[in-house]
């Protein structure tokens, strides 16, 4: 088996199990040896750009090259990081991904590279922030067909960052309707257990009052039937799709289709079930529903 087909198994796999989310797309590659998706906000990090830590919160570190509370001995670098090939043995993780992917411990052939820190993150369930998997953002809110303000001036919708770390849309593509691409320019950052809002006006003045993260004027909101993609740059892995249609009996106007609290996650709102109608009024705004870039109203 290929290495980037280890890696598109193993994407495979994880959107087949509970957490996982809409799964990779097959044919995407995965040589390309950086990701461009990692953070660089200063909101909340110290500085470092990868730390690995295996929970949020967690002292137990299973991704630093530098613990041996697990066994092993000490690896050259962090799991986190591409680098030289690194020692087998020096973490269980390291153990387990060489065994898998031997270019990953061959000094002399081979090196650390990002698919053996994808493969580390797949493997043992380490954290790196270099690696956005599916389903670390779920679109939890679209709308898609606001009331009060024309939809070419309010349409928006709004992610959500499951992860431990700040996730920067820099680049991203965003498809409606397949077919039509937006790429992402600038950084956009989504902060780790919170929100940004993606719409086609940031004027609050004529958008029904919504806080507009970042303008995508192209990205129409088809209020029948549409989908929206979030793709990751590079890798090309799905980390998020919705898809509605009105015949699910969900035909809001006015309010936003808006993902019941409880099921935040992204296999769980390709289920057009899970969306109600918003019922809280937009704050400030002309008098349509929803909670652009805040926690949802509970479902009925
Ligand atoms: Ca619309
Ligand atoms: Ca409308
Ligand atoms: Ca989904
Ligand atoms: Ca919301």
């Amino acid at each position: 088996m290929s290495r980037t087909s280890f890696v598109s198994l193993a994407l495979l796999l994880l959107a087949c199990s509970d957490d996982g989310g809409d799964g990779g797309s097959g044919g995407a590659s995965t040589t390309s040896s950086t990701t461009s998706a990692s953070s660089s906000s200063a909101s909340t990090t110290t500085g470092s750009t990868t730390t690995g830590v295996g929970g949020a919160g967690s002292s137990t570190s299973t991704g630093t090259g530098t613990s041996t509370g697990t066994g092993g001995g000490t690896c050259s670098h962090d799991l986190c990081e591409v680098g030289e090939a690194l020692v087998d043995g020096c973490l269980p993780c390291v153990s387990q991904v060489c065994a898998a992917d031997a270019v990953c411990c061959d000094a002399a052939e081979g090196s650390w590279d990002q698919i053996c820190v994808e493969e580390a993150v797949m493997l043992c369930g380490i954290a790196c922030e270099s690696v956005v998997l599916p389903g670390a953002l779920v679109v939890t809110e679209i709308m898609n067909n606001p009331e009060e303000v024309a939809d070419t001036l309010g349409e928006w919708f709004e992610v959500y960052n499951t992860t431990m770390f700040d996730i920067d849309l820099a680049g991203y593509l965003i498809h409606h309707d397949l077919g039509s691409i937006h790429v992402v320019s600038g950084s956009v950052i989504v902060p780790s257990g919170g929100y940004a809002v993606i719409g086609n006006n940031a004027d609050t003045a004529t958008n029904g009052g919504v806080s507009v993260d970042y303008v995508a004027s192209d990205v129409v909101l088809g209020d029948a039937a549409d989908l929206l993609r979030l793709e990751s740059p590079g890798n090309g892995y799905i980390i998020d799709e919705v898809e509605w249609d009105e015949a699910s009996g969900l035909d809001p106007s006015g309010a936003s289709r808006s993902l019941d609290p409880t099921t935040i996650d992204a296999t769980l709102n390709d289920d057009d079930t899970n969306f109600c109608e918003a019922t809280s009024f937009i704050s400030g705004g002309a008098g349509d529903r929803g909670t652009p870039g805040a926690a949802n109203d509970a479902c009925p």
